[in-house]
């Protein structure tokens, strides 16, 4: 009600203002003056109102400033996080400079020369000097910045030392793996062929899965023989459609079953070592002090794996590699006590609109000092006896550290939220509708838990 009354007092105000002018103009055709002759009046006020913004737009900046701080950032969880902040201030002290610097020449300079009775304007239409100071300040400063940044930009992309543990972050919609490297420091090969859902979601070469990729693709759901026995029934009638779908799908498979053919004679056997004890895990566990080379993979679509407190952001790309080397130099727990917060965690998000889930897709990441992290590791390579991975293959291995910092909920797929959605909607329709009949439930009546959990 109060915003309809509010809505109604703006309008009426825009037809009075209207009307106004309305008048003014009738007025001033009356005493013949002409509408841009502007009287001397006029022009001052304009000048002094000039003046006044001018004062409005610093002093709110000022206070915007004071009151929301630098930047917000926070401080920075990684040692080139701490370069690339650095980076990012120098330029907020050139803008903030630039943008006070030019905003109090356009408005000084408004109010300084406003039109005055009988002075002509001063024609003042070239100067060669003032030219080459506007140009070759911006150009060199700039040049300053890019330079700076491109360097920084280089060194934490560029390949990492021998001495870098290599991470790889798997994207797909709507969750994030990391996979480590087993006792030899090398990550399994892989091949999108070899993708399955169920037993190889991150399509690890090993001979196992390159023999079960060619038998999906021979004998499973879909696969070669079920959709040529399809085409070759003469008993069923399809629509030319789905007949041409059918068609296109087999000549695909075909083209597929040689490659993975192709594969299967040039396998020696050479990688399934290095896959076989690769550490598969949902949540991102670092060392404080240790250079990682992260790399980056994508199943589907764009996404952008985003790490803020230790400013990490790499696009993860369908059929690309990307990469980014970073060094945690904060502990989660260092971390916590400079935020007073005994649940703060570092998180890995998803940084692309990559579709209905996006807003849930993150990873907890755990940075642990040596010691703490050396103990898990082990924990891992203990239970990553390569035969006995390979039995519960697919099975994404869980990492169950003793120091669980963080328990996640298994993350829900889309239909699921949506059906969930549906659910609560239905039964908040049922409610109203049962509201005379039934005893209202009274909502002091939840029980809470020593742990603040609702039972
Ligand atoms: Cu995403």
């Amino acid at each position: 009600m109060a915003k309809l009354f509010v809505l109604l007092v703006i309008i009426l105000g825009v037809i009075a203002l209207a009307q106004l002018m309305r008048v003014y103009e009738l007025s001033s055709k009356l005493t013949n003056k002409k509408e841009n002759e502007i009287s001397n009046r006029d022009n001052r006020l304009n000048a002094k109102l000039m003046l006044g913004f001018m004062l409005f737009l610093f002093i709110g900046f000022i206070w915007m400033m004071l009151k929301y701080g630098w930047t917000g950032r926070g401080p920075a969880a990684s040692v080139h996080g701490e370069q690339t902040d650095w980076l990012l201030n120098l330029n907020f002290v050139i803008i903030i400079l630039v943008f006070f610097l030019t905003n109090a020449l356009l408005f000084v300079f408004a109010w300084k020369y406003v039109k005055k009775p009988g002075v002509p304007a001063f024609y003042y239409p070239h100067n060669n000097k003032l030219e080459m100071v506007w140009t070759v300040i911006p150009a060199v400063v700039l040049a300053v910045i890019i330079i700076l940044g491109l360097n920084s930009w280089n060194e934490v992309t560029d390949k990492a030392k021998d001495d870098a543990i290599r991470v790889e972050l798997f994207s797909y919609q709507f969750n994030w793996n990391a996979r480590y490297a087993g006792v030899d420091n090398q990550l399994g090969k892989y091949d999108y062929k070899l993708n399955d859902d169920a037993a190889n979601p991150l399509a690890l070469m090993t001979t196992e899965t390159i023999d079960k990729a060619i038998e999906n693709m021979i004998t499973g759901p879909n696969g070669i023989e079920d959709l040529e026995n399809k085409l070759n029934d003469p008993k069923k009638v399809y629509s030319e459609e789905m007949r041409t779908d059918m068609e296109e799908s087999l000549a695909r498979k075909e083209q597929l079953i040689r490659l993975l053919y192709q594969m299967k004679a040039r396998n020696t056997g050479k990688y399934d070592k290095r896959a076989k004890d690769d550490i598969i895990t949902d949540t991102l566990y670092l060392c404080k002090d240790q250079n990682y080379e992260l790399t980056f993979r994508s199943k589907d679509v764009i996404h952008s794996a985003y790490i803020p407190h230790l400013r990490t952001q790499m696009n993860t790309v369908p059929g690309a590699i990307t990469r980014f080397k970073v060094t945690p130099n904060m502990t989660t727990q260092e971390m916590r006590e400079i935020k007073n917060d005994e649940d703060f965690n570092f998180i890995l998000m998803c940084n692309k609109i990559c579709g209905g889930a996006h807003y849930n897709m993150n990873m907890v990441v755990v940075v642990m000092e040596k010691e703490e992290y050396d103990v898990w590791m082990k924990g891992e390579w203990k239970k990553m006896d390569g035969e006995k991975r390979l039995m519960k293959r697919g099975k994404i291995h869980e990492a169950t550290f003793e120091h669980t910092y963080y328990k996640k909920e298994p993350t829900k797929t889309y239909p699921e939220i949506q059906a969930e959605k549906a659910e609560a909607e239905a039964a908040k329709a049922k409610e109203a509708e049962g509201e005379d009949g039934e005893e209202p439930t009274d909502g002091g009546d939840v029980v809470d838990n020593e742990d603040g959990q609702t039972t």
